[in-house]
């Protein structure tokens, strides 16, 4: 594997509406991102991806773009922009936007183009397609729900929407069309910018025969995911892309893969990849419902371990580096979803921290990870914003839940756990605006929150900056990143744990954590040099114990760090 600037580096995700008001209008600006970078470097993190910050009507969270070349009025001006780059720049960090291609916003200039004149250049920007039987052209659930198909107004014809009806799809194989997100694509990454995420990039490839598929549900509709999942041939517009874009600028890339077909691995991500890198799902998509958050399943530890090592070693056999994630901006806290009742506390979220980042790939942590923010309560669905939590609402309630069992369905998996106003202080509204937050603050600030864990030594953010300091240190950084993934212990119940060995410096470190709920005793393969972090601060103890036993006892949330 060639190595890449960005292997040994750790990234960060900012959701900008609910990272920090800098006016108070209760909207989280680029003003406020800027006042953050100082804690954002000392935190210890490189490249900032900023989910989308472009014009929008914001249906979908700025995941609905009305103007490429635009930033939210909501969010600040072209000009605060430039400054914001300028400042990261002089602070060695990199900035990475959200590129979101499949589809735009239907207040886009060019679908209101496209509607004003169906038979028009513009409509052939997008998927106009005549209806079958005076009904849609095939029966695909669009992502948050109904039909992927609205008409369009005065023809026989309709349009394609994988997700909401205001984002419809972007005609990928019409060339004017992909010239024009190139154009658009390099017109941002001459500003300086050091590359993009890539959204939802799997659905660009359409079968435009859009055959109906075997109903899913009781909507009588099958997942358009069913269409994107047997279609061949995105890799040549994933390659053009590249090639007329990312390549010319040496760009940074990341995907957000889904549905890829399992030996892609390298076309996507190998050292000629058409991404530098994507993000690893595997532990994510298995608690997945069949029909949808009412029948997901809870996470099991052990399925959730051996799938994310299953992941590791696929990964590594093909040469190849990926972007290791607990949460986002789309999935509950990683806190609430990954760690047991009893392991959710500030010892738990920093063995979680701790055997997350230091899995081999590139560590992305999502804004108030690092304080261990938690999944938000709320009673009622006009509680929360997210389109995809009313749709998800509305099937629990069509399945036949009760209300009270529909709304806890939102409370474990909404999108807007993750959306909640970033906790800074115990200040009112968290100290995140001195308005009112488009999204209420979770109750919970006064107990979590920025201000409170700077002061402590022990706090879940202060093992943050501990353990990315480990990973990027000079003296770990070579097996840290490169080391090669080698599973430990895994019969032992409760236990996740891993070595990393560095065939460059002859290094071996040992990841332990004990997930179980009562203390475990490890048998070490042999003597032990240092113990580099302790989630309970009991590095001399784990010595002391390797060097008179052999062994290492891990107590229930404890996690260590050692050196072989
Ligand atoms: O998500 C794509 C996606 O397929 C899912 O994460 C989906 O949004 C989720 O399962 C619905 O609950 C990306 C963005 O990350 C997401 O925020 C956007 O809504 C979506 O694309 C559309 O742009
Ligand atoms: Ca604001």
């Amino acid at each position: 594997m060639k190595k890449k600037w960005w292997h040994g580096k750790v990234a960060y995700q900012i959701y900008p509406k609910s990272f920090m008001d800098s006016n108070g209008d209760g909207i989280g600006d680029l003003k406020g991102i800027l006042s953050k970078l100082d804690y954002l470097k000392e935190l210890g993190v490189d490249i900032l991806w900023l989910s989308p910050i472009y014009q929008s009507p914001f249906v979908d969270q700025g995941y609905d773009i009305s103007d490429y070349y635009k930033i939210a009025e909501e969010f600040g001006t072209m000009e605060e922009f430039d400054e914001l780059l300028k400042e990261a720049k002089k602070r060695d960090m990199y900035l990475v936007m959200d590129l979101v291609v499949n589809h735009c916003s239907d207040q886009h200039e060019w679908f209101q183009k496209a509607l004003a004149d169906p038979e028009g250049e513009y409509a052939d920007y997008f998927y106009f397609v005549k209806g079958k039987d005076g009904k849609a052209p095939s029966n695909y659930r669009s992502y948050f729900g109904g039909s992927t198909w609205e008409a369009v107004p005065g023809t026989d014809k309709y349009y394609l929407h994988m997700f909401a009806k205001e984002q419809p799809d972007l005609n990928w194989e019409n060339p004017k069309l992909r010239q024009e997100i190139y154009k658009m694509v390099n017109w941002w990454l001459d500003k300086g910018l050091a590359g993009f995420r890539i959204d939802a990039i799997i659905n660009i490839k359409k079968d435009l025969n859009f055959p109906s598929f075997e109903p899913d549900g009781e909507d009588g509709l099958a997942a358009c995911t069913k269409m994107v999942e047997e279609v061949d041939g995105i890799g040549d517009f994933l390659e053009e892309l590249k090639e007329e874009t990312f390549a010319r600028h040496d760009a940074f890339t990341v995907g957000e893969v889904f549905n890829m077909k399992e030996d892609e691995l390298q076309e996507f991500i190998g050292d000629h990849g058409h991404f530098s890198t994507m993000f690893d799902f595997s532990g994510h998509m298995l608690t997945e419902g069949k029909h949808g958050w009412y029948d997901s399943k809870p996470v099991d530890f052990k399925e959730w371990r051996d799938a994310l090592f299953a992941s590791q070693e696929n990964i590594q056999n093909a040469g190849c580096f990926e972007a290791n994630i607990i949460e986002n901006h789309d999935e509950p806290r990683g806190a609430s979803r990954f760690l047991p009742h009893y392991a959710q506390n500030e010892s738990g979220k920093k063995m979680l921290a701790t055997t997350s980042i230091l899995l081999r790939g590139l560590p992305f942590l999502y804004q108030g990870q690092e304080i261990g923010m938690v999944n938000c309560e709320r009673t009622d669905i006009s509680e929360y914003d997210d389109i995809s939590t009313k749709d998800q609402y509305q099937v629990a309630l069509d399945a036949g839940l009760t209300k009270e069992k529909a709304i806890q369905v939102c409370n474990t998996h909404s999108r807007d756990n993750a959306r909640t106003p970033m906790q800074w202080s115990d200040e009112a509204q968290a100290g995140f605006t001195t308005g009112t937050p488009w999204l209420a603050v979770n109750p919970n600030y006064p107990k979590i929150n920025v201000a409170e864990q700077e002061k402590r030594e022990d706090s879940v953010l202060s093992y943050y900056k501990k353990l990315i300091a480990l990973r990027k240190s000079d003296a770990y950084v070579e097996t840290l990143t490169y080391g090669t993934f080698i599973p430990a212990y895994q019969e032992e119940e409760g236990i996740f744990s891993y070595l990393r060995k560095s065939e460059e410096n002859g290094q071996t470190i040992l990841i332990a954590a004990n997930y179980g709920k009562e203390p475990k005793t490890l048998r070490l393969p042999g003597r032990c040099q240092k113990a580099l972090l302790s989630n309970l601060g009991r590095e001399k103890e784990c010595e002391q114990e390797i060097r008179e036993q052999g062994t290492l006892t891990l107590g229930s949330c404890e996690s260590e760090v050692l050196l072989l």
